[in-house]
């Protein structure tokens, strides 16, 4: 699509979809962007910490409270079978949206992290020991670098790291060459948050698998951002969370292939993950109710099924598209800002642009810009060795959603300029 220049007028109201892509339309079903901040317009452009929620979430989370509240799997009475038919519908709707074979393969988990944390725990533990060799990327969020590294402490295995060039791509050559006979893993995110770059997963989880090595991929950025079809890229586990995709916290997901779930260890111990327990002896549920143990987070779980159904109604790659098309616009519009630097600049990226300003501190960029309404993050991102890679402390960053717009751009750039004075 067409990007504006700045003697263009902005696209917000362009249709990508003839009835789908009305970003104002859209931008109507969330009442807290109605917001203001310092008497500003709030410009919400902290998405990859977390995105808002479209009225159609909020409904369908009150309606369950009000209404339909239960515990799940236990009940024969009427509210809870009906709210465990929710439930598992809402597991429908996950399988469904990244193309997984069977409701089985999806397993409710607290978020991202927690999702890693099973995988490290319930694989980890039991197929990788001393000698081994773990496989992550330089551009790691912490939750799928400190559960290897603790693994890796516990087993006296070996973590090994794919470099990165200066655009913030990863060398895939220098991959290639980390796998030996002793390679038991590869956990690599899909998109970065600190940076954007969309990495080359299906072609890197190929090389894995001619190795015999299973793969994991951090889903947290690239779910709510661009289509995943998990069976077409042949990962063997993927994790994401709801509050990145326009649903609420306290859930998440985790991918994982049948055969692979089935010979792992639970996570935790406890109900609804057991057959039967005695004294002597347990046997544990079948995938995936092995590895949810306790009463979940029925409400949240039904209501990420509610954002799948909004952002399926938009349409993922229409939502890729759009958000493009606003980063290119972004990118354009801060090359031209003197002493601004950009941190990332892959050639595949999703809507994250992080960039340094020449002597002034992120935290004042985040925070002078918050006097103008404007949200972004500053600081590493749970990123360091990001920064480490970099040889910065922290960058701002703006993170981009498909109800953001173009004139919301010109307020960031307006607002970097303005930052610059305070500091001339
Ligand atoms: N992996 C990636 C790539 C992430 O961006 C995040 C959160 C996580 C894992 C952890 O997700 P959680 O839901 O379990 O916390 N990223 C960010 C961020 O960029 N700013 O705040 C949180």
């Amino acid at each position: 699509m067409n990007v504006p220049t700045k003697n263009q007028p902005p696209l917000e109201n362009t249709l990508i979809h003839p009835v789908s892509m009305n970003v104002e339309h859209l931008r109507a079903d969330f009442p807290i962007l109605k917001h203001s901040i310092h008497g500003k317009p709030m410009v919400y452009l902290d998405n990859a910490a977390s995105s808002q929620m479209p009225q159609q979430v909020i409904d369908r989370l009150t309606h369950y409270q009000a209404h339909e509240h239960a515990n799940i799997h236990r009940g024969v009475h009427t509210l809870s079978q009906n709210a465990t038919i929710e439930y598992e519908n809402a597991r429908l709707k996950v399988m469904n949206f990244i193309g997984a074979k069977e409701a089985r393969e999806i397993i409710f988990t607290r978020g991202t992290t927690e999702g890693i944390n099973l995988v490290m725990h319930g694989y980890g533990r039991r197929f990788i020991g001393e000698g081994d060799e773990i496989i992550i990327s330089a551009m790691e969020h912490h939750s799928n670098i400190v559960p290897w590294q603790m693994l890796c402490e516990e087993k006296k295995a070996r973590l090994r790291i794919i470099p990165m060039n200066d655009a913030g791509e990863l060398l895939l050559d220098e991959y290639a060459k980390l796998f030996n006979k002793n390679t038991k893993f590869v956990a690599l995110t899909h998109v970065s948050n600190a940076l954007g770059t969309i990495n080359p997963v299906r072609g890197m989880i190929a090389t894995a698998h001619q190795h015999g090595v299973p793969v994991l991929l951090d889903g947290a950025q690239a779910a709510p951002h661009i289509a995943v079809n998990i069976q077409d890229l042949d990962c063997d586990f993927y994790a994401f969370s709801s509050h990145k995709m326009c649903g609420p916290t306290g859930v998440g997901i985790l991918y994982g292939k049948t055969p692979l779930l089935e010979k792992m260890q639970p996570y935790q111990g406890g109900g609804d993950m057991i057959l039967n327990v005695t004294f002597e002896r347990t046997t544990y549920n079948d995938i995936p109710h092995k590895f949810e143990a306790g009463t979940p987070a029925i409400a949240a779980g039904i209501g990420l099924g509610a954002a799948i159904d909004y952002l399926t109604a938009i349409g993922l790659d229409n939502i890729a598209a759009y958000e493009h098309a606003l980063l290119e616009y972004a990118t354009q519009a801060a090359r031209n800002i003197p002493g601004l630097k950009i941190i990332g600049t892959a050639q595949h990226k999703a809507a994250v642009l992080s960039f340094i300003l020449d002597g002034i501190h992120p935290h004042d960029i985040g925070t002078l810009l918050d006097q103008e309404g404007i949200a972004v993050r500053a600081g590493h991102h749970c990123a360091q060795p990001v920064m480490q890679r970099f040889g910065i402390p922290a960058t701002a960053r703006a993170s981009f959603a498909f109800y953001n717009t173009f004139a919301e751009v010109d307020a960031l750039i307006a607002g970097i300029h303005s930052v610059k004075k305070v500091f001339a």
